[in-house]
């Protein structure tokens, strides 16, 4: 059988899109299996159904504490019995026993090169910095907020001119070609999280992960 997928999102599903098309592509040794989005009427629900694939409306707002969601969340996840859980625009903080529950198994990408930016509203940050450099990354999922071990990371340039809304453009095209690959990476249990450190096919994965200078 092949490895399952969960994927969770909270609106477009770009990042979504690109996995369930390598998925069908072969290019991921993998099925998504479920999406789950915390906000109804997410466009990545509509995604998931083009695709046959079960689409899963979990509301935040209807449970009365972070820990009763995650639970709920949990239960929905795990009857899919996910090899691979994918954070891919979710905008939920998960509680710590949540993300134990898929040690080694969550990623997530996060809109900036961490460790820089983390949280939120990361492209207006770099441009307010002055930066001439951000990009995207892909890490492993733990409790400290978009703090797990980085596997890859895509850099893009900054112009003099850009907005917020250019920069995000620019990193999306980077998200699609680099998350699908490291949710392949999982899939064929080539990567690994050993000791809080991202490992590729058994080598430990420098602090700014694959392949960056
Ligand atoms: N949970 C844990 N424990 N660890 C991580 O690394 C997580 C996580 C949950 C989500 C994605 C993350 C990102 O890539 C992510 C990583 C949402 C917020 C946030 O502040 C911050 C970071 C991320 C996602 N969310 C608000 C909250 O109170 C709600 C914001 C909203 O609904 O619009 O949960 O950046
Ligand atoms: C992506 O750019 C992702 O990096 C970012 O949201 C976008 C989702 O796009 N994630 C976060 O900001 C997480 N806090 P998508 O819904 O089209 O995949």
């Amino acid at each position: 059988m092949k490895p399952s997928i969960v994927v969770l999102i909270s609106g477009n599903g770009s990042n979504l899109q690109a996995i369930i098309d390598d998925c069908e592509a072969g290019k991921i040794n993998g099925k998504v299996t479920a999406v789950v989005s915390n906000r109804p009427g997410a466009y990545g629900l509509e995604r998931a159904q083009n695709a046959e694939i079960d689409a899963i409306e979990l509301d935040h707002k209807k449970f009365d504490s972070r820990a009763q969601y995650d639970q709920a969340l949990r239960q929905v996840i795990d009857e899919y019995q996910p090899d691979v859980v994918v954070l891919a625009g979710f905008m939920r903080i998960l509680t710590g026993d949540f993300v134990n529950h898929y040690q080694g198994k969550m990623l997530n990408i996060h809109p900036s090169l961490l460790p820089k930016y983390p949280g939120r509203n990361t492209h207006q940050r770099a441009i307010d910095a002055g930066d001439k450099a951000h990009g995207v990354s892909v890490h492993f999922v733990t409790e400290e907020l978009d703090g797990g071990p980085v596997i890859l990371q895509a850099k893009v340039p900054v112009f003099e001119d850009d907005t917020a809304e250019d920069l995000a453009e620019r990193i999306h095209e980077q998200e699609h070609r680099i998350y699908p690959m490291v949710v392949n990476w999982l899939c064929e249990r080539r990567l690994t999280m050993t000791d809080g450190r991202a490992m590729l096919d058994a080598k430990v994965l420098p602090p700014c992960g694959y392949a960056n200078d």
